[in-house]
């Protein structure tokens, strides 16, 4: 992947490279992912109290996180179609390798499907069993205002994360709190149908 510069976010170990991939880069990801997804339709999870995430999603790799009343984990099978994931794309490995230098492949990547008023809450990610690897994060599609803070509470703040933006969360900043206010519709042409797809690489085992 060609160069691209980092961003001070003043939040240490959250690291962000806005317009890291080019629209052409873009437009074949979502391409790729949207065939790949075929084989593992997106779907509405529920939390465990159940009710039901704005939010659809699906996974890529050799395991996928999931939602229901039995709890979050990670799984290697579709919960509805009982299938296996398909493969992360090579391109996203690549991506991970260059950004984050982790020594180890993601194992996981959540496809998130933001439509109309989909929003996410504020939570910190923990269900991986190693916390000190990477997330690696790829926005695609419409302007994202994200929320971030610290792991222990307190103040946080808002980034707006638009189509082609990536962002690592490492070190103080792997177990931050947050989540997506909301999602500007229409600010973006890139998902056929519209919406926001975020693709989050993770190491969960
Ligand atoms: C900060 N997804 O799937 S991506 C999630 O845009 C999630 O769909 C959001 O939060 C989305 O869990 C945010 C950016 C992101 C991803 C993982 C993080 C930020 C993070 C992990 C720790 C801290
Ligand atoms: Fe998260």
């Amino acid at each position: 992947m060609a160069a691209c510069a980092e961003i001070d976010t003043g939040l240490p170990g959250f690291r962000l490279w806005p317009q890291a991939l080019s629209v052409t880069a873009q437009s074949a990801l979502v391409a790729e992912v949207m065939t790949a997804i075929e084989d593992a339709p997106f779907y509405q999870p529920a939390t465990p109290g159940g009710r039901p995430f704005s939010v659809r999603m699906s996974n890529l790799g050799p395991l996928g996180w999931v939602s229901d009343r039995a709890g979050y984990r990670y799984q290697a099978t579709h919960p509805e179609t009982g299938r296996a994931w398909p493969p992360i794309p090579p391109l996203l490995l690549r991506l991970w390798d260059d950004l984050t230098g982790w020594p180890a492949p993601p194992d996981a990547c959540l496809v998130n499907l933001y439509r109309g008023r989909a929003k996410m809450g504020l939570h910190q990610d923990r269900d991986e069993a190693d916390t000190t690897a990477p997330v690696l994060s790829v926005s695609l599609g419409d302007t994202a205002v994200f929320r971030i803070g610290p792991a222990g509470g307190g103040p946080t703040r808002t980034v707006r994360l638009t189509s082609g933006d990536v962002c690592a969360l490492t070190g103080p900043a792997r177990l931050a709190r947050h989540g997506i206010d909301r999602v500007l519709e229409g600010s973006s042409q890139v998902v056929p149908g519209g919406g926001r797809l975020n693709l989050t690489l993770r190491r969960a085992r």
